[in-house]
């Protein structure tokens, strides 16, 4: 792949040539996934598509944007990255998504979903107020079409009059299948006989009449009249004002080079449905999707995932929990935002089809939708990724916190999640959360306290945070001391005291013993309560001791660590507090383990770091 001198080549290409390109990135796309992880089955999606736009379009002049990002694999090959895939979403290697640092192709730093068509529309009014001329695409999935931002854009571009394509890459996939209303509007769409006249109408008249992308235009606007009445007025893109071509076999370079042509030359906002087949070339994968949506290392025989960690994930910890509890109480519902795998609930979702809502990545609505459930006496468990729980500050704020709903927020991937980087880190959730009124927050260190505070915060009635990483769950051990507002005091040392929350607890067990054995009697407290804090118990296992550390998976700043500061270093005798987190930065993508080490946040680390301090 690294032969070529894309995107330049591509535009002197055949389509034979183009198609027998698409089969190499195919080839290339599955080895190096398979030895890095990734996005797998998105980007087998768009083969095609990137190929006509990068065609059609002159990147970086025009701009190319990806809405999530996860599908920007082929866009990365075709702007001189092909020979970064060795080290894709590794320390200091290439990131799984669109950054401007890496490539003045990637037009804005993606990673969450929805937010294309605004940034888009923003670029499109910066470009009208400086005179400049360039084109604006942008993709955008049909999973990601349901977040509600991308409403909000719509309805501000349809008035706009800016020029700007919307593609909707439409393969009826989010990670799961897509669902909602407009999902079903699409549906329609695809399955309207009348686009599929209008296209078999343009290419009868395109066959050898007119100058190329002319001659289509005018086609277009031509058979837009003659189906305007039958279909037309059911699609809610033409009814808000948009010109709406579609679907478009996102397969045939030929025809999404024609219709992103025409798109090209026509004025305002033109929306392109365009079709593919998520994981598309790979039977097992095109079959499913779900699994290689994003998926770890895997075997280039067998496709099959390489054998991870023993112990199950938190994530499905919770899942098996919840399920369990909500066989025994009927007012148990889980609310997932498109993240049902993810979140653990696979199968509670089979089992309890009725009580399992997935409501598109819609966190906000999400979270007020179980506020109503709450309001009505259901008992709601909003599953949701920490970065992604941002989107939702405010309903959490208002809508449950404020008139103290029981909705319990089991907030998965808190703290560093690893190779998917800045976008995708859980680091912020506790400053964001601290200050929320009525919310308890609890942070289980092992399998058995998470399903102890899932308990927990039924009896609560109020609303609760429970936290919880990407990845294995640490196993319980030994005696265990009953979830009940405490923390739980694990040793108490002479002279020093770590209060340790969550995953920390792990590190933090193993600094204390590279301590002992250094002659320092440092104690540990495991926290479980960050909102509110215990402090009897901490005061308690402070007693005596010349330094308390505090550690946290989660940015220093607005943290647990900084509460107890407050209170420790106000007393008559105060002590010394040391906080470690992360710092006021986006972390970059790499192992967690590497990162702790470069942050300071690995056993060995924090045993130097008190040795400095005591
Ligand atoms: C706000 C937000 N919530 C959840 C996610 C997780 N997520 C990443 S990709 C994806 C599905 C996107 O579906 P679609 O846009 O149709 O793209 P496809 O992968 O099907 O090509 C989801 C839910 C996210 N990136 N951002």
């Amino acid at each position: 792949m690294t032969e070529y001198d894309f995107p330049k080549d591509l535009k002197t290409m055949t389509a034979r040539e183009l198609e027998l390109l698409s089969d190499q990135i195919r080839d290339f796309l599955l080895e190096k996934v398979s030895r890095t992880g990734g996005h797998l089955a998105s980007n087998l999606g768009v083969v095609e598509l990137t190929i006509a736009l990068h065609k059609v379009f002159d990147s970086p002049e025009d701009k190319i944007l990806w809405d999530v990002g996860h599908q920007s694999y082929v866009h990365k090959i075709l702007t001189g990255r092909a020979g970064d895939f060795d080290r894709l979403r590794k320390l200091d290697g290439m990131s799984g998504f669109p950054k401007r640092g890496e490539s003045p192709h990637d037009v804005y730093d993606a990673g969450h979903s929805s937010d294309s068509i605004s940034v888009a529309l923003g670029i499109a009014k910066a470009g009208e107020l400086k005179n400049e001329k360039f084109n604006i695409a942008t993709v955008i999935g049909d999973g990601a079409l349901t977040g509600g931002v991308a409403f909000e854009a719509l309805n501000n571009a349809a008035a706009s009059g800016s020029k700007m394509i919307i593609i909707i890459n439409d393969n009826q996939m989010s990670i799961s299948p897509n669902v909602g209303g407009l999902t079903q509007h699409l549906g329609r769409l695809r399955a309207s006989l009348g686009y599929i006249d209008m296209k078999k109408k343009i290419r009868e008249s395109l066959s050898g009449k007119g100058s190329f992308g002319e001659g289509i235009y005018r086609s277009l606007e031509r058979t837009r009249d003659l189906v305007k009445y039958t279909v037309f007025d059911r699609n809610m893109f033409e009814n808000l004002g948009f010109k709406f071509y579609g679907p478009i076999d996102g397969h045939d370079i030929e025809e999404l080079t024609d219709f992103l042509e025409a798109a090209k030359r026509s004025e305002g906002t033109v929306v392109l449905h365009v079709i593919t087949k998520k994981g598309k070339g790979f039977k097992t994968i095109e079959d499913n999707p779900d699994t290689y949506h994003g998926i770890g290392p895997f075997s280039l025989e067998t496709l099959q995932p390489i054998e991870g960690a023993k112990n199950p994930s938190y994530s499905k910890v919770f899942g098996d929990k919840l399920m369990e509890m909500a066989e025994k109480d009927p007012r148990i519902v889980a609310v997932s935002a498109a993240m049902i795998d993810g979140t653990g609930l696979r199968d509670m979702n089979k089992l309890y089809p009725e009580r399992v809502f997935d409501v598109g990545i819609a966190e906000q609505h999400g979270v007020s939708f179980a506020s109503g459930m709450a309001l009505q006496g259901i008992r709601p468990f909003v599953a949701i990724y920490s970065t992604f729980l941002q989107r939702a500050y405010d309903e959490m704020m208002l809508n449950v916190c404020l008139q103290n709903l029981p909705v319990v927020f089991c907030i998965d991937r808190a703290g560093n999640v690893g190779a998917d980087g800045e976008t995708h880190n859980g680091q912020f959730d506790l400053s964001y959360l601290n200050h929320m009124p009525n919310l308890t927050i609890m942070c289980p260190s092992n399998d058995r306290e998470l399903r102890e505070m899932m308990e927990y915060s039924l009896k609560l009635s109020a609303p609760c945070a429970i936290r919880y990483p990407r990845g294995p769950a640490e196993a319980a051990e030994g005696d265990f001391k009953d979830i009940d507002g405490s923390c739980e005091i694990i040793d108490k040392g002479r002279d020093a005291v770590i209060f340790a929350v969550g995953r920390s607890v792990r590190s933090a067990k193993e600094a204390v013993g590279i301590l002992r054995q250094k002659g320092i009697d440092c104690g540990l407290v495991n926290v479980r309560f960050v909102k509110p804090l215990d402090m009897k118990g901490l005061e308690e296992a402070a007693e005596g001791v010349k330094l308390i550390v505090t550690l946290e998976d989660n940015v220093v700043a607005g943290g647990f660590g900084q509460q107890i500061n407050g209170y420790f270093t106000h007393k008559e005798n105060s002590v010394k507090t040391v906080n470690l987190g992360w710092p006021d930065e986006f972390i970059r993508n790499g192992k967690t383990e590497e990162l702790e080490k470069i942050y300071g946040l690995d056993p060995e680390s924090v045993a130097d770091r008190i040795i400095n301090e005591i």
